[in-house]
């Protein structure tokens, strides 16, 4: 057996260039580095911990090109399955291993996949106006940097919070700093009176050609997801996104008796077997779940496999906490995988740019992962060490009469 070469160290960079980010570093004893995003929104430093202290000890010694094993290994291994900081460990393994195989073959992972299927990759991004003028600017400004689909959302009459959606007209973050939650306040009956009209003045606006998405952020019970669903037949939306918390699937069987409107689910789930029934049942016509926090490129290809046989296709979910490692990892398996149909892509502050150098670009409405080795995205340890994790957390709902709903 010819000597392989071995994993040397693995070593875990918490940054906070505007927003935190968990970065896995995999080294190898002829000296390559592997690159893999282990960032979870509001929990990162747990992802963080289960690495260095769990993880990383059982990577030193092993063989790097052994990417299907090692997965198999903290997979199995670990006994406690699934769950987003077990998988999103998992899964920033894999992005560093797939990220040192393609250096090792100097070969784009996309390569390695199979090869491209597609020269390049449809992306959406957000739109979001307090009022519908703001909106239909904001969706405005979008189609200008060429984007042919657009996510819409807009702020709610009566609430003076609304998830995705900021007042100052500008981007939106989703995580605010600060070492408890900020709370909100979520009324669905306003909700319910609003996005359907305000959705529809996008329509009238864009004409039919814009590919539109609206994310209703898991809030609905099903049967005011199926009268959503209904509302917005007419607005032709390319998906309506997290209408009900998933985890009870069943209920999605209603919502789609009553609605041809595409839906996708998937951004929190970790696993295949999370997105079995939704898929087997063609309860869904999009899968979102994130290469970060479903194990990596080596699990999001199994349900890419399980989703192409019922004709369901990927729209992975690429927010400002997606880090750029993570997207790039996304889009080599978009660029590879036939029933990929769209990258979310929010984008970054110009600071991430810089932080994490990547291959991949922006063009025209699309992306493309580019063709440099492995996943094509380096972290400059030295600037990311000017910016030491800041607490941040994703807001809480409240309803009005103060009980906990979902964000
Ligand atoms: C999306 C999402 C995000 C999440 C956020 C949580 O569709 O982009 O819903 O905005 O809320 O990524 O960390
Ligand atoms: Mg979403």
């Amino acid at each position: 057996m010819s000597k392989h070469d071995t994993i040397v160290a693995a070593d875990v960079v918490v940054t906070s260039p505007g927003r935190n980010f968990v970065t896995l570093k995999i080294t190898t004893e002829q000296g390559l580095t592997g690159w893999g995003d282990a960032t979870l929104n509001g929990r990162e430093l747990a992802v963080a911990t289960y690495l260095r202290d769990h993880v990383a000890p059982l990577l030193i010694g092993r063989d790097p090109a052994r990417i299907e094993d090692t997965w198999q290994y903290l997979y199995r291994g670990a006994y406690w399955r699934r769950g987003p900081v077990t998988m999103t460990s998992i899964g920033a393994v894999d992005l560093a291993l797939w990220d040192i195989k393609g250096k090792t073959t100097g070969q784009p992972v996309h390569q390695l996949l199979g090869g491209p299927v597609r020269d390049r990759v449809l992306s959406y991004t957000h739109a979001t106006g307090w009022d519908v003028p703001q909106l239909l600017d904001s969706v405005d400004a979008q189609r200008e940097r060429g984007f042919r689909a657009v996510r819409a959302q807009t702020g709610v009459p009566g609430l003076d919070t609304v998830y995705g959606v900021s007042r100052e007209a500008a981007g939106y973050e989703p995580a605010g700093r600060g070492t408890t939650p900020v709370e909100e306040v979520w009324d669905t009956a306003a909700y319910l009176r609003h996005a359907p009209g305000a959705l529809a003045a996008v329509r009238d606006h864009v004409g039919p050609e814009l590919h539109l998405l609206h994310d209703a952020h898991h809030r609905l019970t099903p049967n005011e997801a199926a009268r959503l669903g209904q509302a917005l037949q007419e607005v032709d939306l390319f998906w309506l996104e997290d209408v009900t918390p998933a985890e009870n699937q069943e209920v999605l069987r209603h919502v789609r008796r009553h609605t041809t409107t595409p839906l996708a689910i998937g951004e929190v789930f970790n696993t295949v077997w999370e997105c079995q029934s939704l898929i087997t049942e063609q309860l869904i016509d999009y899968v979102r779940t994130c290469v970060t926090h479903a194990g990596g490129i080596s699990h999001l290809r199994r349900i890419a496999a399980l989703a192409e046989v019922w004709q369901v296709r990927l729209g992975p979910h690429g927010p400002s906490d997606v880090s750029p490692v993570a997207l790039a990892a996304s889009l080599h398996v978009g660029l590879s995988t036939p029933n990929f149909a769209i990258q979310e892509y929010m984008g970054y502050e110009p600071l991430v740019h810089e932080v994490f150098r990547h291959d991949w670009s922006y063009a025209d409405g699309y992306l493309h992962p580019g063709d440099a080795p492995g996943l094509g995205v380096e972290l400059d340890e030295t600037l990311a060490a000017r910016f030491p994790y800041e607490p941040a957390y994703l807001p809480v709902a409240r309803r009005r009469d103060g009980s906990m709903t979902d964000w």
